[in-house]
């Protein structure tokens, strides 16, 4: 008979043999529950775990809040009772029900500027433990003087829009496809056919860098010269998304590239690359907007039970200097529930949080444009644009090049998609005079 193997079990504590204890094996004698106190919010970061132990949340809670810190397993004589004071965690509220621990932690525990440090500390070891069966870190909360270390998007949504000249309407995007494979010249050829028939903003994949194939100097080059050739025809403001992933120096190269060509947007996968790596971009101020690319962060989002939440990816990447960042569709072909991918859009606008009913405020930092993408098509914009509304990008990339046309036709049938949404005409019904979006609602039906 095949073993069914049971997966809950897999990260339940140590799969060596080599189990560990609690060092908290008493609630009593964790220095750092302090439950019912202020939350300090002017002095304090204010952490909320969603925890799964067998030792029950407060003792769990007690050992996050150490290892996150300033303790580990044992006691230390290095440890004095001044700094422990001075620098300890507080647990100050237990979830029960939601098995949620709030931690507040003293601001001196952070160093200002340094989200890898941030990370290292709230999001580290503490999900290594063997103690801990499942760990999330669902939201932060930042008093105003960490926030104040971080500039925040350049250019944000009014930035963004104000440069294309589009005001009230979805932004019509497409990522080149495929991924990889076009040469440098096809590929401006192919943004330039799309910016001629309706679509504002292209862009490169999120593996597309500096390929054989496909030079990044030599796409800068062609991509601007007709990005240049298709404003002045149409009249119309195009944008273009270089992808400039990569190491630091090579990064900053790109981008000053890019800048110097007359080129404005430039594109970090900010996962792979770190969010440090967004902030030192965006520490250089070369005037560019940031597109803020998320591939692989379901590495540790994905599960609703361990990990951290793309809400709080989303805040970092803000703080760190995003302008327009992909938070998804609902509709399209990645995960994404109508209430999560809500909620993070409505965090990239917002001005205050309320995480620990108590206020966080981001007046200064400016709201981001959120990106919906993956597996859009023309039908499917009527629903997108009713659960995520109109201030996003809509990004179409299979679902304009796999026109069974081609991408002109394709091109023209995602716009026309979005015009009949705006003016309040049933896709059907517009489709009537409408070739283009009339084969992609058959094709894709
Ligand atoms: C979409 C896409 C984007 C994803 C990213 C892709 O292509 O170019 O990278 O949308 O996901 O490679 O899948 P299609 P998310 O339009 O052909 O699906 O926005 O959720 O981070
Ligand atoms: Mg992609």
């Amino acid at each position: 008979m095949v073993q069914v193997r049971d997966l809950n079990q897999q990260s339940e504590g140590p799969t060596n043999g080599y189990k560990h204890k609690l060092f908290y094996n008493n609630m009593q004698k964790s220095p750092y529950l302090q439950l019912n106190t202020n939350p300090f919010l002017k002095s304090h970061l204010i952490a909320n775990y969603y925890i799964e132990s067998k030792f029950g949340l407060s003792k769990a809670a007690a050992e996050v809040a150490a290892e996150s810190s300033i303790g580990t397993w044992t006691k230390l004589s290095t440890l004095s009772k001044k700094t422990q004071k001075k620098l300890g965690p507080k647990i100050f509220k237990l979830d029960y029900k939601n098995k949620v621990a709030h931690i507040a932690y003293p601001l001196d525990l952070f160093e200002r500027g340094n989200i890898t440090q941030l990370l290292s500390g709230l999001a580290g070891n503490v999900f290594s433990m063997k103690v801990i069966k499942n760990l999330r870190l669902l939201d932060i909360e930042f008093p105003q003087k960490y926030l104040n270390a971080f500039s925040g998007p350049a250019y944000g949504i009014e930035g963004v829009r104000r440069i294309l000249i589009i005001d009230q309407r979805p932004i019509i995007g497409s990522i080149i496809k495929p991924k990889l494979g076009l040469t440098a010249r096809q590929h401006a050829k192919l943004a330039y056919d799309i910016w001629m028939n309706g679509i504002d903003l292209v862009k490169d994949d999120e593996n597309l860098t500096n390929m054989r194939f496909n030079l990044f100097r030599d796409r800068v080059k062609y991509v601007l010269d007709l990005k240049r050739k298709a404003e002045t025809k149409t009249g119309q403001k195009k944008m273009h998304v270089f992808n400039v992933t990569g190491p630091a120096d090579v990064m900053l190269e790109r981008a000053k590239l890019v800048k110097r060509s007359g080129g404005r947007v430039v594109m970090i996968d900010l996962v792979a690359c770190g969010l440090d790596n967004v902030d030192f971009l965006r520490r250089q101020n070369l005037g560019l907007i940031l597109h803020g690319h998320r591939a692989g962060h379901s590495m540790f989002t994905k599960n609703s039970r361990h990990g951290m939440t793309m809400l709080l990816l989303a805040k970092l990447a803000r703080l760190t200097g995003i302008d327009q960042l992909h938070t998804g569709t609902v509709v399209g072909k990645m995960e994404g529930t109508e209430q999560t991918v809500k909620k993070i859009n409505q965090s990239m606008v917002e001005d205050w949080f309320g995480v620990n009913n108590q206020s966080d405020d981001w007046s200064d930092i400016k709201p981001v444009l959120p990106i919906a993408s993956g597996g859009l098509h023309p039908g499917l914009v009527p629903d997108l644009v009713k659960i995520l509304g109109h201030n996003i990008v809509i990004n179409f990339g299979g679902g304009l090049h796999g026109h069974t046309d081609g991408s002109i036709a394709g091109a023209r049938a995602c716009r026309q998609a979005v015009d009949a949404v705006e003016k309040g005409i049933d896709l059907k019904n517009y489709a009537k005079n409408h070739p283009e979006l009339k084969k992609a609602l058959e094709y894709w039906s």
